[in-house]
């Protein structure tokens, strides 16, 4: 804020993301490639659909689409949990949801952190997907001590960093360099490290229990393993990825496509395979390790509580017993009887909305005494759909397995531990419907109060 001479959190978060992006192009050339993809594919989007265009000004998500990411990191341990939401935090990002990946065979649970205010939401709404890894999930009690001794030892964050958190706390901002030194700084955290931190042997007994294991275990930090962008036609940017020379997933993750999109579709391309050095080892005989990858995300509306539990019974039929290729038929076979038009899903309290006046009709006050619909009908209210900002996860599930390779899936007799998690966070996760239902509340006593 210019008034006092700090950086806010928006302002962080967008500058860090940004940077965030420029790293992981280096890193990922691919990602560079989708990116171009999807910047042709959404321009051509807007030109076909004025209406689009249109809808997107007003909700004000046009100014936010060419810098919409998310991107997905996994910890190793509580300690590490704990400062990364603190580091979050003095950029305006809160942990929302909790997602149990164990009843898929990822032995991880997660949170996203990311901006809670509308406002906040339409200036940057950089989301980041933070798993833990649950060593309790490894079954062997010696490998598990072997990994707890190792993540013990490492240490995530610069102590410069831990400095600069510590001070924005305290003074409830940082000033503009500061901030940008924070930025630096907290990159070290998530750039690649290709020379991991143990030996061969050590490497392939993690590897060998899940991949995941020594994804998180054997490196010096919690690489960025993805960034998304966010494309307003998935469909177009999967059919055009192999021209240019992207290996995307099969499947797209989600609902299936609708004329009004539901909360979120996504698809990856697949994971690299990156020399690594081992320790101690000789150089001339490097490893691979394959972790990071590209996706793409289509968002739509957010469903209630109820929409959303029709979307999960609808989604569980489909996948049972899918064979992989009926699946895109069998999803919208499943989805045909759910409503696919804006004014169903809001009459029937399957979506969310934003309400607002038009300006349209009298001023004498009378009109807005008027029942709600009334209003809507007479075109003196409108309301728009609120987009989902969060994940799904059977999704992520998903979009984990694609890079897991024939390693996975493996089960781990599902069981969620939120309590576990949010004592390893220092903090509860938010309830990301009950955003979604303030948001709608906050516009509807606007409109009572004029
Ligand atoms: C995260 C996978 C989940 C999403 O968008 O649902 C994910 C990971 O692979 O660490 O990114
Ligand atoms: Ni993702």
């Amino acid at each position: 804020m210019e008034t006092t001479g700090f950086a806010d959190g928006d302002e962080i978060r967008t500058r860090f993301s940004r940077r965030m992006s420029e790293m992981y192009r280096r890193e990922v050339p691919q990602y560079g490639a989708l990116l171009d993809l999807v910047a042709d594919v959404n321009a051509a989007a807007l030109r076909r659909d004025p209406s689009l265009r249109e809808r997107l000004a007003r909700a004000g998500e046009l100014e936010r689409l060419g810098v919409e990411r998310h991107g997905a990191i996994r910890l190793g341990s509580a300690g590490e949990l704990a400062t990364m939401r603190r580091v979050f935090a003095v950029m305006g990002m809160q942990p929302v949801g909790y997602y149990d990946l164990s009843i898929a065979g990822v032995p991880v649970h997660a949170t996203a952190f990311r901006p809670v205010d509308d406002s906040s939401l339409a200036r940057n709404p950089f989301r980041v997907f933070t798993s833990l890894l649950r060593l309790d999930l490894i079954e062997d009690a010696g490998l598990r001590r072997v990994a707890t001794e190792i993540l013990e030892r490492r240490r995530i964050f610069t102590p410069r960093l831990l400095a600069l958190v510590e001070r924005a706390e305290g003074q409830g901002g940082l000033a503009g360099t500061e901030a940008d030194e924070l930025v630096a700084e907290a990159l070290q955290t998530f750039r690649w490290h290709s020379a991991a931190t143990v030996d061969k042997a050590t490497y392939a007994r993690l590897h060998d229990a899940h991949r995941l294991v020594a994804d998180v275990v054997c490196f010096k930090g919690p690489h960025i393993n993805h960034l998304t962008p966010r494309t307003l036609d998935i469909d177009a940017v999967q059919a055009a990825m192999p021209a240019r020379g992207i290996a995307a997933k099969t499947v797209i993750e989600g609902p299936p496509p609708r004329k009004v999109a539901l909360l979120l579709r996504q698809t990856s391309f697949k994971a690299l395979e990156e020399r690594i050095a081992f320790a101690g080892e000789d150089i001339r005989a490097p490893g691979t390790h394959t972790a990071r990858f590209g996706e793409i995300e289509q968002r739509g509306v957010a469903l209630t509580r109820k929409g959303r539990a029709r979307y999960d019974a609808l989604l569980a039929r489909a996948r049972r017993g899918a064979s992989g290729q009926d699946y895109a038929g069998r999803l919208a076979g499943a989805f045909k009887d759910f409503p696919d038009d804006l004014p169903t899903l809001r009459r029937e309290g399957l979506a969310f909305f934003r309400y607002a006046r038009t300006g349209r009709g009298n001023r004498d006050g009378v009109s807005a005494r008027l029942p709600l619909e009334t209003q809507i009908e007479r075109g003196l209210v409108r309301a728009d759909p609120i987009v989902y900002e969060d994940f799904l996860p059977v999704s992520a599930a998903g979009i984990f397995q694609s890079n897991l390779g024939e390693t996975g899936p493996r089960s781990y007799a599902g069981n969620a531990a939120q309590a576990a998690f949010e004592q390893a966070l220092g903090a509860p996760v938010l309830d990301e419907i009950a955003l979604y239902e303030a948001a709608q509340a906050r516009s509807l006593d606007a409109l009572a109060q004029r």
